[in-house]
């Protein structure tokens, strides 16, 4: 802080004038806007399109942000406060024009005046492309954190890679199989960031690492790859306030772009070379969400994100002039999963290598500084890399590893003498052909503080994953913070006429119940008044119709709207259970069928929409899709039950579609198997915009059921504790299907018998519940299908449904 502050150049009222508030009045953006339209785009009237003029009031908003971007950081900079950091090799950004509108309050404005220069302000909007920086519920809490951090006026920036190419894009071939295509989507510049290409740090890989042998326990890592990370920043603005964060993505680049000694040899590929492989570094989004393959690419992406982020974090913290001891008052740094926890080590390394620190104070500021977020008990998501490979490609990291793992079992001997077995379990180091080290236990010792993400998910981490940590460290160590997601984007951005009704109805100002949603509740008095019920289900209706339309424009498919909307949105996971949810489809069809016309005219029409991608290589995830997509082209055919039953795949989920799908739900699916799904996040934007859930007991469904209260959420199956049971029941006394779940099983003949096309191909996905069925589908199947029966009668007394609905909301 410098106290005083002089003007540093020249006449501060001419400077003051040449800035670009963000109080500006139609003009202003006109001017704005037709100025980026000839310097910026270097383009004319007579020339420009959508997607020119979506670039246009992108680069106008764009400089607004970049004044209150200015003015934040320099605040920052004045003020030197204590800085959250929020690390995560996922951001699910989605689009930003829209968002900054309605951040900056100035939606109405950017509409009248794209309006008077011929422009449609929906259609502009529409051109913009998603950044799809993520995988799924991980990618997108990241992204909701940067919003309500920005709102909230708290000093975070968040830290990540800048991929070439986001999540892939998907497409569904003919025969229902999901194809890939990339995701290029810089192809047409992105407004949204600013290149640093002044803010550069080196990153080494491979080469040597030499203990000094003086005993001090430092090293020298020389040789290897060195790899240049160049700073992009994304401005994060926060609602009705001018404090506009920081997103810094990384690219990688070659140190040196070029070998002249290769190229004068007549090389020309060789000189080349090193830097296609520094390019490669940041080239791709890894789209296995839940797994991890021990790919050296990915090891090197962990580890230029993490090393460029702690370089840059330390420079800002040195600016401050505080001794290194200092640190954790003016950093904390949040480990979104494990998946930054190289940082741990980077850190260690820098502290005793390059600060000269002694080991114990940098394990002082390093278990001060670091905070770590669970966000799954899946084993087969839990990560582990290859000694072998970190020691290629981080060989001083994979000491200092090591030195970490010896000091931490000796003080684990200390307390627990000759508990050989709780050594091993505990141990960094998973023992193996090849060994392995374990980045969780990693993360969790070399925190101060660890999350899961709901309530029932952090009981699961203490009890199961991390139970000997617990009994090591104490439970004060691990705690909850159950997920939650932005209400600007996910009720006032994507249902624009349920905010304005809520905010008429509160009678409050709209910023005040968007920053604040336990005001949502005075809303409950309203479900019993009949006039606001039926504006509540008109919008609804609106919001079905806009569903509609957009599978009408995208997809040339018909839908209809006087149904209920049944919806389920996310990966394609067996956990997930996208295969229960559709084995219920046909069930339903099945039953259509054998109804008399008259039976079928008294039962509840229903549109059932799935979307979601697969990981490329999860062949039943696959099959899944390939499944769902051939049951809709034959229930969708079929005279009997097409005006009771539709059934819909919708190619390339994304932020932007769950913006058009969730306003238009009356009831979606969080069927999990329990104990699985770590909280999710779409059942709470589901709830915010007055859609019924339907849905084990597991995750924040849990959490939900407890606000909305449990008349309004629909639960069905097994309880977590019973699942560990009933898996041992399969392995060692299956019951045939035939006796166990009769409805079920007639509903896998079908499938196998060809209802569908022929049933060859699906054998391998039927016999997943066949054999084994670790998702216990033929456990739930019964129940899910009387919740879904309870559904159906709850939805036919539509006024008690608008009421759990304006209940779900409140
Ligand atoms: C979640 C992941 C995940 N949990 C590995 N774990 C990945 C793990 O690319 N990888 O290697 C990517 C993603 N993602 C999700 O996090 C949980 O399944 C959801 O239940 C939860 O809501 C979400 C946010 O906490």
């Amino acid at each position: 802080a410098t106290g005083k502050e002089v003007w540093p150049k020249g006449d501060e009222k001419v400077w003051k004038a040449g800035t670009r508030g963000v109080d500006q009045d139609v003009s202003d953006i006109t001017k704005s806007f037709v100025n980026h339209v000839q310097t910026s785009l270097a383009r004319q009237a007579y020339n420009l399109d959508d997607l020119g003029a979506y670039q246009a009031a992108a680069l106008s908003v764009r400089d607004n942000l970049l004044v209150n971007w200015n003015e934040t950081q320099l605040n920052y900079t004045r003020k030197a406060p204590k800085r959250a950091y929020y690390l995560s090799l996922e951001f699910l950004m989605g689009r930003t024009l829209d968002n900054a509108l309605l951040n900056l309050g100035l939606k109405d404005k950017y509409r009248k005046g794209v309006e008077q220069l011929g422009f449609n302000m929906e259609d502009l909007l529409e051109k913009e492309r998603d950044a799809a920086l993520g995988n799924g519920g991980l990618g997108r809490l990241a992204a909701c954190y940067l919003d309500s951090g920005a709102s909230q006026e708290l000093p975070l920036w968040g830290y990540g890679l800048r991929y070439q190419y986001g999540i892939f894009q998907q497409l569904i071939s003919p025969e229902g199989n999901q194809l890939e295509a990339p995701d290029p989507w810089l192809e047409n510049q992105n407004p949204w960031e600013l290149p640093r290409l002044d803010v550069t740090y080196e990153v080494r890989f491979y080469g040597q690492a030499e203990r000094s042998g003086s005993g001090n326990g430092r090293a020298a890592w020389t040789g290897g790859q060195e790899v240049l990370a160049v700073a992009y920043d994304v401005m994060i603005p926060g609602y009705k306030t001018k404090t506009t964060n920081n997103l810094r993505l990384w690219e990688s680049k070659p140190k040196r772009g070029f070998d002249l000694n290769s190229f004068n040899a007549g090389n020309y590929e060789g000189a080349v070379e090193s830097s296609n492989s520094a390019a490669a570094i940041t080239s791709v989004l890894y789209p296995n969400d839940h797994t991890t393959f021990g790919k050296e690419l990915r090891l090197k992406q962990q580890y230029f994100w993490t090393a460029a982020s702690l370089q840059d974090i330390l420079r800002r913290f040195k600016n401050v002039g505080k001794p290194i001891t200092e640190f954790p008052d003016y950093a904390a740094i949040q480990l979104n999963d494990t998946h930054p926890t190289l940082a741990i080590p980077e850190l260690m390394r820098i502290l005793i290598d390059e600060e000269e620190l002694s080991w114990d104070e940098a394990w002082k500021i390093v278990t001060n500084t670091f905070f770590y977020t669970n966000h799954t008990v899946l084993p087969e998501a839990l990560e582990k890399w290859p000694v072998p490979l970190v020691e290629h490609v981080l060989p001083r990291h994979m000491q200092i590893i090591y030195d970490i793992n010896l000091y931490f079992l000796q003080a684990v001997e200390k307390k627990f003498p000759g508990d050989r077995e709780r050594l091993t379990r505990m141990s960094l180091i998973e023992e193996g052909y090849p060994k392995q080290v374990r980045m969780a236990h990693l993360a969790c010792i070399g925190s101060r503080k660890v999350n899961g993400v709901a309530e029932l998910h952090s009981e699961l981490v203490q009890t199961t994953i991390l139970k000997d940590f617990v009994e090591f460290e104490g439970v004060s160590k691990f705690g909850n913070v159950t997920n939650g997601v932005t209400p600007r984007r996910w009720l006032d951005q994507c249902n624009f006429e349920l905010s304005d009704l809520i905010t008429k109805t509160l009678k409050l100002e709209k910023n005040v119940w968007l920053k604040d949603l336990t005001k949502l509740e005075g809303l409950l008095p309203f479900a019993e008044n009949k006039a606001f019920r039926a504006e509540w289900a008109a919008i609804k209706q609106r919001n079905k119709e806009r569903l509609a339309r957009h599978v009408q424009t995208t997809l040339g498919l018909e839908v209809r709207t006087d149904a209920m909307f049944d919806v389920q949105i996310k990966r394609l996971h067996e956990y997930k259970r996208q295969t229960l949810n559709i084995l219920g489809v046909i069930h339903r069809y099945i039953t259509l069928k054998g109804m008399t016309p008259a039976e079928r005219k008294k039962s509840n029409r229903k549109v059932v929409f799935f979307a979601g991608k697969a990981a490329p290589a999860y062949y039943i995830a696959k099959l899944t899709i390939r499944l769902i997509v051939n049951v809709a082209r034959v229930i969708n055919a079929d005279p009997d039950t097409k005006d009771f039953l539709q059934l819909y795949f919708l190619p390339d989920y994304s932020v932007s579609l769950a913006e058009v799908l969730i306003p238009a739900s009356d009831i979606s699916q969080h069927i999990s198997t329990a104990g699985t799904e770590a909280s999710g996040t779409s059942n709470m934007k589901f709830c915010l915009n007055g859609g019924l859930l339907l849905g084990t007991v597991d995750g924040a469904n849990i959490e939900i059921a407890e606000e909305v209260g449990e008349s309004n959420v629909f639960f069905f199956g097994h309880l977590t504790p019973a699942v560990e049971d009933l898996r041992y029941q399969h392995t060692y006394h299956p019951i045939p299907i035939e006796e166990k779940c009769p409805a079920l099983a007639n509903v896998l003949n079908q499938v196998s018998a060809g209802l569908f096309g022929d049933g060859a191909p699906y054998e391998p996905l039927l016999n997943t519940i066949r054999q084994g069925d670790y998702y216990l589908i033929t456990d739930d199947f019964d129940s899910y299908i009387a919740a879904l029966a309870m559904v159906d009668e709850a939805y036919l007394d539509r006024e008690e449904w608008i009421k759990k609905s304006i209940r779900t909301t409140a």
